[in-house]
Formats: structure tokens, C-alpha cells, sequence
């Protein structure tokens, strides 16, 4: 299974492809529409997000609400289109001057990208923007619900914002608010805490980071491998989970700090239920072990680092004159983390679902559900 995406920020529209996705797969669009949304929310997102109301259009590959085994192609609008047409549109006369981007923003793809591709930095921003991450969203969404289908199941919590950590407990309840949280944390007071650690930074011209955390659970023992260095599945996990717009970390279950411990702290004992197979009586390796996932649940965290447009810019210099000059300020977030867990979230049932394929190759989604439910039946029984 792969897939590709295009479109730039203020273009006309996103657009994506999936391959590979088997036949007779049920897509539900409106479970697609309702994560397209969770993305956009979040109490930190900027002006942009009152324009743009994401909504994913099929345009081949389901029909009658399956998919048929043909290649599923989708689109996203940008709904600010109309306010960019004369300024982003491919026809020459396209108006290069009024949005011209001179001072290259510290932290963005901008500087680089315009040396890389001796290219104007408008062209650069327009496609390294997170703005892509909707499609990728709507890709991710997708692939949820072959997850879904066979059991698979995906949560996600903000741990922290701007240094500030928030409680967490794996009760129902905690998992409960935190789904309902715009916040996305079942933590009451770090949620006023981050309200206000928002309020300071927007009054103070910053931008804030934090660290999210994704968790899949009912992932059977095996997906990945250990054969070759680009089959394991934690280190695809964290290669996808990085390459997300502001993420500079990825680490599974005691992560970094699995370092401090010794050996007999950290290894999580096998034990035995007949019945039920083989499980870990604790589980700090955070599902995956050997590349592979070890049946426990696949637990991730990720850094996100402060949004880089900064409404108080940082000094740059102006690309044409070299002068000093403070960066460009463009319209932006002051804090995205919740949204970029939403992204973590689809991006991770990605790579799983792709995982899932390979151990269990099917044309048709009834084939696949067999296969999940005899290998489920195999790993109970041994
Ligand atoms: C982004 C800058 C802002 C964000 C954007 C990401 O866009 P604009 O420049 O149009 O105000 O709103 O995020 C999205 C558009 C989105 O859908 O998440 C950036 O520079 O990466």
C-alpha cells in the first residue's frame, strides 16, 4: 500500500492517492469529515482556520460506499483559494510581487528551500506548510478503518504544553474527557493552565510547543520485522511520526528515559494465560520489541517543537539586499499541538495498517478480516 499527496497551501485544493487499499473495504466518510475537523480545532489555532471547513471529496476508488481494489483518489478545497487565485495560480501573469517572501523565517523550510531550489521562498512555504497535513489526515483516516474493522483501536492525549505537564491515568473516564477536550487531556487543571500559558504567549508575540502521545491498542504480536533495517516497524513508525511538520522527537513507551533504568527495571516479564496466549505483565517497551509489534499496546510520544512564525520575529536576512531585518510575519498559529496529535493519530494508523497488509496480503477486505481472525485465533490458542 502507498499513497502520495499534493497541493499547496493557498492553491486551489489538496489532492491524494491511495493504492493497494483491498477491495470491499466499508469508508465511512463521515468518520473521515468528523478527523478533518479535530484537526482544525484546538484552542491555539490561528485566522486560517476560521476560512477553511475540511471536508474530504471521493473521487475514485469507493463506490457505494466500498472500495473497489482501483487506486482511491481524494481531494481536500482550500476554502481561502479565492483570496490567493491571482497569486498562486499556474497561469503565467500570476501576480509574483504582492506576496513575495523576502525574510526567510528561522525554523521553516524557507531559507533552505529557496537555496535548495533557487526558487522564491513563496514556494517554498506553500508546500512545506502543515497545511499538507490535511491530506494526509484524510489518507491516515482511511487506513483507521481497515484497523478498525479488525479490532484495532487508536486513542491520543496531549502529555504537555510549553513545559507544563499534565496528569494522566488509563481510567475510561480520563479517556473519556480527553476525547471531549479541546485540549485534548483528561486533566482539568492542566487545561487552565495551558489556557493561560496560551493567553501569555499570544500577548507576548510567541508561539508554544509540546509533547503528545499516540497509543494503538489490540495490534496482534508479529507486524514488522527484525529481517532488515527498514522493515522494522518502530523505526517506520518513527520516521512517519517525524516527518510531520514541527515534530523533532519520537520515542515508545519509557522512551529516553528507558536509558536511566537497569535492565531488570525496564524489561517487561512474559507471562501466560491459556486462552488468551502470551501477554507482558508491564509494558515499558511500549508495544514493539525486535521491530515487531509484541501484542501489548504501541505506545508513542512525540515532541512538537514552538510554531516558528513568530508574530515578535526573529532577526533574519532579507535574502535580495543581505541587510539585517526582522523575519517575515505571515498569519499563523500560536500553538498547534492538538492538532498535530490528530495528524500523529492518522499517521500512525498508516503505518500499521500498511504493516497489517504485508503479514496479511489480501485483494479483498474479507480476505483480510479472515486472515487478522485465524492468525487472532492462532496467537490465543498457542
Ligand atoms: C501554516 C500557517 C498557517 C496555518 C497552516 C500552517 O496558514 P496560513 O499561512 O494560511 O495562515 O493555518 O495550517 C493550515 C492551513 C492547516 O490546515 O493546518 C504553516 O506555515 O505551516
Amino acid at each position: 500500500m502507498r499513497f502520495l499527496t499534493a497541493g499547496e497551501s493557498h492553491g486551489p485544493k489538496l489532492v491524494g492517492i491511495i493504492e493497494g487499499l483491498p477491495a470491499g473495504l466499508p469508508i465511512d466518510k463521515k468518520k473521515i469529515d468528523e478527523t478533518l475537523r479535530r484537526r482544525q480545532a484546538g484552542p491555539g489555532r490561528g485566522g486560517r482556520m476560521k476560512i477553511e471547513q475540511d471536508e474530504v471529496a471521493l473521487m475514485a476508488g469507493v463506490r457505494a460506499g466500498l472500495t473497489t481494489g482501483a487506486p482511491l483518489a481524494l481531494e481536500i478545497i482550500n476554502l481561502d483559494w479565492p483570496n490567493w487565485e491571482k497569486i498562486m495560480t499556474w497561469e503565467s501573469g500570476a501576480d509574483l510581487e504582492s506576496r513575495k517572501v523576502l525574510a526567510p523565517r528561522p525554523g521553516h523550510a524557507d531559507l533552505t528551500g529557496a537555496l535548495k531550489y533557487r526558487t522564491e521562498i513563496r514556494n517554498v512555504l506553500e508546500r512545506a506548510s502543515a497545511r499538507e497535513t490535511a491530506m494526509r489526515v484524510a489518507v491516515g483516516a482511511i487506513a483507521r478503518q481497515l484497523l478498525e474493522a479488525v479490532g484495532m483501536q487508536i486513542q491520543g492525549r496531549v502529555r504537555s504544553i510549553g513545559g507544563r505537564w499534565a496528569q494522566t491515568d488509563e481510567s475510561e473516564e480520563y479517556w473519556q474527557k480527553a476525547r471531549q477536550s479541546p485540549w485534548l487531556t483528561g486533566d482539568p487543571q492542566a487545561e487552565t493552565a495551558w489556557g493561560q500559558l496560551l493567553e501569555e504567549a499570544r500577548a507576548r508575540g510567541e508561539s508554544l510547543g509540546g509533547v503528545v502521545e499516540v497509543q494503538i491498542h489490540h495490534v496482534p504480536a508479529g507486524l514488522g520485522s527484525y529481517e532488515q533495517w527498514d522493515r522494522k516497524l518502530d523505526g517506520r513508525l518513527a520516521q512517519a511520526l517525524m516527518s510531520v511538520q514541527a515534530i523533532k522527537g519520537v520515542s515508545f513507551g519509557l522512551g529516553f528515559s528507558a536509558a536511566d533504568q537497569l535492565g531488570s527495571q525496564m524489561h517487561d516479564p512474559i507471562d501466560y494465560q491459556p486462552g488468551t496466549g502470551f501477554f507482558r505483565t508491564s509494558n515499558h517497551a511500549g508495544g514493539i520489541e525486535g521491530g515487531m509489534s509484541n501484542g501489548e499496546p504501541i505506545v508513542i510520544q512525540a515532541a512538537m517543537k514552538p510554531i516558528p512564525t513568530l508574530y515578535q520575529p526573529l532577526a533574519t536576512i532579507q535574502i535580495e539586499t543581505k541587510q539585517k531585518i526582522a523575519a517575515s510575519v505571515e498569519r499563523s498559529d500560536i500553538c498547534a499541538v492538538p492538532a498535530a496529535l490528530i495528524v500523529l493519530e492518522q499517521v500512525a494508523a498508516w503505518v500499521v495498517a500498511e504493516a497489517a497488509l504485508e503479514k496479511f496480503p489480501a485483494d479483498t477486505f474479507a480476505e483480510f478480516k479472515q486472515a487478522v481472525a485465524d492468525y487472532r485465533a492462532y496467537l490465543s490458542g498457542v
